[in-house]
């Protein structure tokens, strides 16, 4: 009896247990919920309270899900409702009674068809969401021109519940302000990611086109929900091959997934592919037989992806074949291309990242050297991509030269959101505050207020085409950027294309909220702490304008010695220009004077050592080391005491992020307190490197209370990271 009780007991423990572990795996969300992958897109249940609100205002929902795009936006409401209110709306053909959300378009949906909103001026992508009364019922409606906006104003009505905000008097308008919002990818065929440090390509090119992995519609989701419309596949170092019927097949299943959501896809164009993949003996832009060669070839393509976007070109850049080598210029090329997708509505992007075979007297001198001449040479459906910044992509860089300098050339904006040179995965650094830097810039090319934004918006010079690209920092990494808090990076990238005016700390506010806790006092510090992260970056890494100063190839951790090499301008000596008498690159009329190239008043504000913002000090001017700042502080003191500022700035990010222990979830908190720790070592590196470095120029002691370097400078200079990720 004892023994079969025993068993008895054992068993129904084991059974209590397994009813308890089935109980709590269902209650559980899904298995991963919190290591990331679900982006801002989490839809965890809010509290009961905040529930109980929202609840009845969202009772019934009125949507017909009879397209492709209608019906995601669909699946996501009711996705979206059920995690976050524990049930989804009831569905039903007429508004009933109170708390309907009714969307759509009026050509889907009678109802608002019958409202007569006004939806003029929100062209294709827009939306409004406005709180309503139909048939005496208390009711939101988000309604569009065409279903995509509608999918918009579907994700922007989620957010608000996300984000805890009121539903009951809305009445929001919103149209995106640029018109591509695309991701570049830096993704070879291999599935190795240029400057990627979140694993492998996300595109597994060898099970396409067949299998579709379920991550390609949760990344079109994840783009959808900030706006973001087309998707460039290939890395700008193109490889011909992505042209070949094999590789359009595997891009039009892509495709296919992503049409739903509004997005398109884009190809990197190899401007030799005539010759490699062609058989011609010439890539000549001049050449009708090249010409005839890209013309059946974009066909070919329209014929696997009837909606195709268009090329990306990289050309006679860093090796990449391009017009020049055929003595043609950048427009000759642009314009062949062009006229080869014309017929299909496609445009090219044709990016201004160039380096002349010749070394210049200045790197930064030459996208512009190269393009004015060409502003009005380029078809209209040529757009011409720019980089924030003259160098690449740098922590911080004064607004590119080129940006308001062409009026009569669509220029778009390049931005770079994987962390080449912030960090990185491991770094937190929010890129929200320098997007923002680079958009808020005034050109003054048409008077005061002639910011970057309005070139890139378009309305500066009446542009007809305009966009906006993001080097995408995704990958096969369950949390997709590599880190947590590089997710914000994507999605502020989205936020900013659709709205180039907006301010960095609500975003990063809204996405704290979505990714982390609605929590004030969670959101708070997290939001304090993002917006600080990439000047911290500045300050560890390259204060006061200094710029380039990173190792080798790989461009990981301090390399401020890196010199000789196949070219000057890819060392870092070439650019911080250090001696015993000072430091920084004179651009000024006494040097390079790369300050021409800015519109009059900014060149004269950027020229003159009294008045240039000390942010670019050594970018413009050679410095003596014992230059007054405004600190007070001599040059050489200034600069330590930034470095070390940088260094102090992550240690309490650190001790912030440990305050949110047991407010966060573990898995996540554990991840960022970890990387938060080797952020903090390697500030210090940086630092110290760097100290050790310019001491040698500098000759003069540390300032008071300044801990020397760790290590000796032939300690720094002999690390080697053969293997560091991205290369
Ligand atoms: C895709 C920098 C990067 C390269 C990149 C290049 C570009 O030089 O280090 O990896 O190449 O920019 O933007 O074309």
């Amino acid at each position: 009896m004892r023994r079969a009780g025993r068993r008895l007991g054992l068993a129904a423990v084991a059974m209590v247990a397994m009813v308890a572990m089935v109980a709590a795996l269902s209650a559980a969300p899904a298995v991963h919920a919190e290591d990331g992958y679900d982006l801002w897109l989490r839809y965890v249940a809010l509290a009961p309270e905040q529930a109980a609100v929202y609840r009845p205002q969202v009772a019934q929902l009125v949507m017909a899900g009879d397209t492709p795009t209608r019906s995601v936006a669909r699946a996501e409401l009711l996705r979206g409702l059920a995690g976050l209110l524990g049930s989804a709306p009831a569905a039903s053909d007429a508004a009933s009674a109170d708390g309907v959300v009714i969307v759509g378009t009026p050509a889907s949906s009678p109802l608002i068809a019958a409202m007569r909103l006004k939806l003029q001026g929100l062209g294709r992508e827009g939306y409004l969401i406005r709180s309503v009364d139909v048939d005496g019922h208390r009711a939101t409606v988000i309604a569009a021109n065409e279903d995509v906006g509608a999918l918009y104003g579907t994700f922007h009505f989620l957010r608000l519940i996300q984000t805890g905000q009121p539903l009951a008097a809305l009445d929001l308008r919103q149209a995106p302000h640029v018109q591509l919002r695309v991701l570049n990818h830096w993704d070879n065929l291999d599935r190795h990611v240029e400057r990627g440090y979140a694993g492998e390509s996300i595109w597994d090119w060898h099970k396409l086109p067949d299998y579709l992995d379920p991550r390609y519609t949760d990344y079109a989701r994840a783009n959808a929900s900030i706006g973001i419309n087309g998707t460039v596949l290939n890395n700008v170092n193109a490889n011909a091959l992505s042209l070949t019927p094999m590789y359009l097949e595997k891009a039009a299943a892509l495709a296919g997934v992503f049409r739903p959501y509004g997005i398109r896809v884009y190809l990197s164009a190899r401007f030799s592919a005539p010759i490699e993949i062609g058989g011609l003996k010439t890539a000549d832009p001049l050449d009708p037989q090249v010409q005839r060669w890209w013309r059946d070839k974009a066909d070919e393509i329209y014929r696997y992806i009837p909606d195709f976007g268009g090329f990306l070109v990289k050309a006679n850049s860093e090796g990449q074949p391009g017009p020049q080598d055929y003595g043609r210029t950048h427009a000759d090329g642009a314009n062949m291309l062009a006229d080869a997708v014309k017929p299909h509505g496609g445009v090219v992007m044709w990016r201004a990242f160039v380096y002349s075979h010749e070394e210049p007297d200045d790197r930064a001198k030459q996208a512009y050297s190269e393009f004015v001449p060409l502003d009005g040479r380029f078809r209209d459906n040529v757009i011409v991509q720019v980089k924030n910044g003259a160098i690449d992509f740098q922590p911080r860089e004064p607004f590119h030269p080129l940006f308001g300098a062409m009026p009569k050339t669509p220029l778009m904006m390049e931005f770079q959101i994987t962390k080449e040179y912030l960090g990185f995965a491991t770094h937190l650094a929010y890129l929200g505050p320098m997007y923002q830097e680079t958009l808020d810039a005034d050109t003054q090319r048409r008077g005061k207020g002639s910011t970057v934004a309005k070139v890139v918006d378009g309305s500066l010079h009446g542009y007809k085409l305009t966009g906006m690209a993001g080097v995408a920092n995704i990958g096969s990494d369950r949390n997709w950027s590599g880190s947590q808090f590089d997710q914000a990076n994507w999605y502020v990238f989205g936020r900013m294309a659709w709205d180039p005016t907006l301010n960095a700390k609500p975003i990063a506010e809204e996405w704290a909220r979505m990714t982390f806790s609605n929590d004030d006092d969670v959101v708070k510090p997290i939001a304090e702490m993002m917006m600080g992260s990439r000047e911290a970056v500045v300050d560890y890494m390259t204060p006061l304008g200094l710029h380039h100063l990173m190792g080798n190839g790989h461009h990981y951790g301090p390399g401020p010695w890196v010199s000789g090499g196949p070219r000057a301008d890819w060392t870092s000596v070439y650019y911080h220009r250090a001696n015993q008498d000072g430091i920084g690159f004179d651009r000024s009329a006494s040097g390079s004077n790369a300050v021409a190239q800015y519109a009059p008043p900014v060149a004269r504000e950027f020229g003159d050592l009294k008045r240039v913002p000390e942010k670019y000090l050594l970018w413009f001017h050679h410095v003596p080391w014992d230059y007054r700042m405004q600190s007070g502080r001599p040059l050489w003191d200034e600069l330590v005491y930034r470095y070390s500022h940088g260094v102090d700035t992550v240690r309490q990010m650190g001790q912030t992020w440990q305050r949110l222990d047991g407010r966060i979830d573990p898995e996540r908190h554990a991840q960022v307190a970890t990387f938060l720790s080797i952020q903090e070592k390697e500030a210090q590196w940086w630092r110290d490197a760097s100290i050790a470095y310019f001491q040698t120029f500098s000759q003069r002691p540390l300032p008071q209370g300044q801990a020397p370097p760790a290590h000796s400078l032939e300690y720094y200079e002999a690390l080697s990271f053969p293997f560091a990720p991205g290369h």
